[in-house]
């Protein structure tokens, strides 16, 4: 074996025999560094013959390529196999189903809550809010609704406990929202465009009455606001609100202590098939209350009946929920019963929009 050779097989053999990185890195110092045997070699040289050189030069050149080679190879190799081995530890399946994290849903109450605020919201109503526990006054006097009305009998009003020999009249649970609006009405004067969603309480509970429901009464006082915008508004609300291209109302003249005159408002319908469809077929579903404020209200709150006039209307959000998203039964309204809220409810990214737009 030629020198030239055995320095060849002594170098491939410590470049294969190099267990990582840093032992091929000395490895690559020993041979080829500055002062690496390799190039030690190569300063011989000019201490040779021009003949000696040419030979003996142009095999350590080769020499040092084939190791240097030989190095960037194992060094190479090194480095997927480092690689191969991160991929392996750190492999996730992204395929697995996620892990189930327990969400709650939103009651169709608050839903429908939410829907019909947007919808009146886009129509120029405010939101108002008040106390569900009620002086005498706002929930029945400001309402026409005088101490010995049959309307306060019919109201199954809930009372509050009075100290001992307090005789004053006891505050009640609202049995509608119309305080709200009579509140709005001082506070802010007219004229007043507003919605007063929220609980009322009445003492009944069968098939389709619980002591505890949901309201929505909305109010617009103007100088000449007049049943045809009421007309209007409600057609456009329930057009809307059941996401139908067309509703027609039905106003069955009514009577209300806070209205006059006052109208109960049915909606076309069609229960053939066994479900229910708005807006065509030869049924009427009465979907609410409504009229024109009466003075005496206008006054109770402040509102001069002599410069301004409305309109009002009511309606039950609980019963509009069931018969847009076809619930049966109303006590489950208020069980909590999660098989129920999971299957009614509604995800919290089903945000309610108008749907359709508004017509103007
Ligand atoms: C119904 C009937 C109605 C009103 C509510 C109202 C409010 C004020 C003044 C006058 Cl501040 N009226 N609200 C008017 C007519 C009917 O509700 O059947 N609700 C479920």
């Amino acid at each position: 074996m030629t020198d030239t050779e055995t320095l060849r097989s002594t170098w491939l053999a410590r470049v294969a025999d190099a267990g990582d990185a840093p032992a091929l890195e000395e490895v690559r110092l020993a041979a080829l560094g500055k002062k690496g045997e390799i190039s030690g070699l190569m300063k011989e040289l000019g201490r040779m013959t021009p003949e000696e050189r040419q030979t003996r030069g142009a095999d350590l050149n080769r020499l040092r390529d084939e190791i240097d080679t030989a190095l960037r190879v194992r060094r190479t190799a090194m480095d997927d196999a480092a690689l191969d081995a991160r991929l392996k530890s750190e492999w996730l399946d992204v395929t697995l189903p996620g892990r189930p994290r327990p969400s709650g849903t939103i009651h169709p109450v608050s839903q429908v809550m939410d829907e019909v605020t947007a919808i009146f919201a886009d129509m120029g109503f405010s939101v108002a809010e008040g106390p569900q526990v009620e002086s005498d006054w706002f929930n029945f006097d400001a309402l026409n609704i005088p101490p010995e009305h049959p309307a306060r009998q019919e109201h199954d009003t809930f009372f509050m406990a009075r100290a001992e020999g307090d005789d004053r009249a006891p505050h009640v649970l609202r049995t509608h929202t119309s305080p709200v609006q009579i509140r709005a009405m001082q506070a802010q004067g007219a004229p007043i465009r507003v919605i007063a969603p929220g609980r009322v309480y009445r003492m009944d509970m069968d098939q389709t009455h619980t002591p505890m429901f949901h309201q929505v009464e909305g109010l617009a006082i103007g100088r000449d606001i007049s049943m045809a915008n009421l007309k209007w508004t409600l057609e456009e609300f329930c057009r809307a609100f059941f996401e139908v291209p067309a509703v027609e109302l039905r106003f069955r003249a009514s009577h209300f202590p806070f209205t006059e005159p006052s109208a109960e408002v049915d909606i076309r319908c069609d229960w053939s098939g066994g479900q229910l469809k708005i807006g065509e077929g030869e049924s009427w579903l009465e979907i609410l209350g409504s009229g024109m404020v009466h003075p005496k209200v206008l006054s109770a709150a402040g509102v001069d009946p002599a410069e301004w006039q409305g309109f009002a209307f009511g309606m039950g959000i609980d019963r509009i929920a069931m018969l847009k998203y076809g619930i049966p039964d109303l006590r489950a309204f208020f069980e909590s019963d999660l098989r129920w809220l999971r299957h009614y409810g509604f995800a919290a990214g089903d945000v309610p929009s108008v749907a359709g737009g508004l017509s103007r």
